[in-house]
């Protein structure tokens, strides 16, 4: 089916390999909620397969896939009007990965940044799924025949694989079968960084908490948090020019543009001339406005674990019933002989 004419279908996942940060909030759960109001079929993973590549303790992680499902719905996602699953109850993920494991070339995943990064210098002992993480993504979002993909600019390396992933297949097996997807990477918080160290992404396995604001943060924390980000003597510039060679000034501006839904220059002419000890209290008192009631919702979810479970299983049916029958018409064009009567 040519590209033009697929309906639209998002799919986006996020890892629950920790709690969740302001990151993930602005870089991908408010997006995901503004595409399920834009009337878009929406599809979204707590992909708990991607968070094993690096150790979790198990309790640790069937908590944080039900914290990261509350923190979805606090957000906004209805599953209603959204499909919420968390990926291993879909085994058609996993299926169509092994066939993109033999579609991805090597070169292809050893360039791969985040995998450079996270397994650092000890390469040796990184997990295999580390490496092949991007195969299993690249499963994720075509086992769906997803279109829109959003997420923060971390992931674009990974969706360019996934685009190379489904020009290769359709090329090799001659036909017009997986879509080739569009990455929506838009916003002013594409990419939200540690609060200690500008040069770095706000992320939930960072070492330090101060380096980022959790979703479970109570407002003290916040308040925190953020009085001791990291920032410079400098008065806040008139213009965005102004900040080159300020990482840590320009991330406090731009997370208070996301918060407030305005540009970050309009935040530069509301805030010119101040010192970062004059605008921290109202960034503060932003942050709080808006990540308080998110939390407090979420603690709601989270007193019935049991009703996310529920949530999560009619979520994984749903998702299957879309998978199954793309991953067996996969499997037809492979050449696999699908005779199984049960
Ligand atoms: N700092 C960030 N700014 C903007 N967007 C972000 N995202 C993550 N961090 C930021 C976006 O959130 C979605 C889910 O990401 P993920 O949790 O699946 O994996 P990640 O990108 O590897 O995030 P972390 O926090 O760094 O996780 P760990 O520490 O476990 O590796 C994605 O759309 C991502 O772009």
């Amino acid at each position: 089916m040519a590209d033009a004419a697929r309906p639209k279908r998002v799919f986006s996942g996020i890892q629950p390999s920790g709690n969740l940060t302001l990151g993930n909030y602005l870089g991908a759960l408010k997006r995901f909620v503004q595409m399920q109001e834009s009337g878009f079929e929406t599809i979204y993973c707590m992909v708990d397969l991607h968070a094993i590549t690096t150790w979790q303790e198990p309790e640790d992680l069937r908590n944080a896939t039900r914290q990261a499902a509350a923190a979805f719905m606090a957000s906004g996602i209805n599953p209603e009007r959204s499909i919420l699953f968390n990926q291993s109850q879909v085994p058609a993920h996993t299926e169509l990965a092994w066939i993109f494991n033999c579609v991805a070339r090597m070169g292809w995943l050893g360039r791969m940044t985040q995998f450079k990064d996270k397994a650092g210098k000890n390469r040796e002992n990184a997990s295999v799924g580390l490496f092949a993480y991007p195969a299993l993504m690249a499963a994720d979002i075509l086992v769906y025949h997803a279109t829109h993909v959003p997420v923060g600019e971390d992931q674009k390396q990974h969706l360019e694989l996934t685009r190379d992933v489904a020009i290769k297949f359709n090329h090799d097996f001659k036909v017009d079968f997986f879509p080739v997807i569009e990455p929506v990477i838009k916003g002013t918080a594409t990419r939200v960084m540690s609060l200690r160290d500008g040069q770095q992404k706000m992320s939930k396995s960072d070492p330090s908490d101060m380096s980022r604001i959790n979703l479970t943060d109570n407002e003290d924390t916040i308040r925190k948090k953020l009085r001791r980000a990291r920032t410079d003597s400098e008065p806040i510039s008139d213009s965005l020019q102004g900040l080159e060679g300020r990482p840590e000034a320009r991330n406090l501006i731009n997370i208070y543009a996301a918060l407030a839904e305005i540009q970050p220059d309009e935040v530069i002419r509301q805030f010119a001339g101040c010192l970062f000890s004059e605008f921290k209290p109202a960034l503060i008192d932003l942050a709080v406005a808006t990540i308080a009631p998110v939390t407090e919702k979420m603690n709601g979810f989270m007193r019935d674990p049991a009703e996310i479970d529920r949530i999560l299983g009619v979520g994984a049916d749903n998702a299957a019933s879309i998978a199954e029958p793309i991953l067996h018409e996969t499997y037809e064009i492979v050449g696999m002989i699908r005779s199984r009567t049960m």
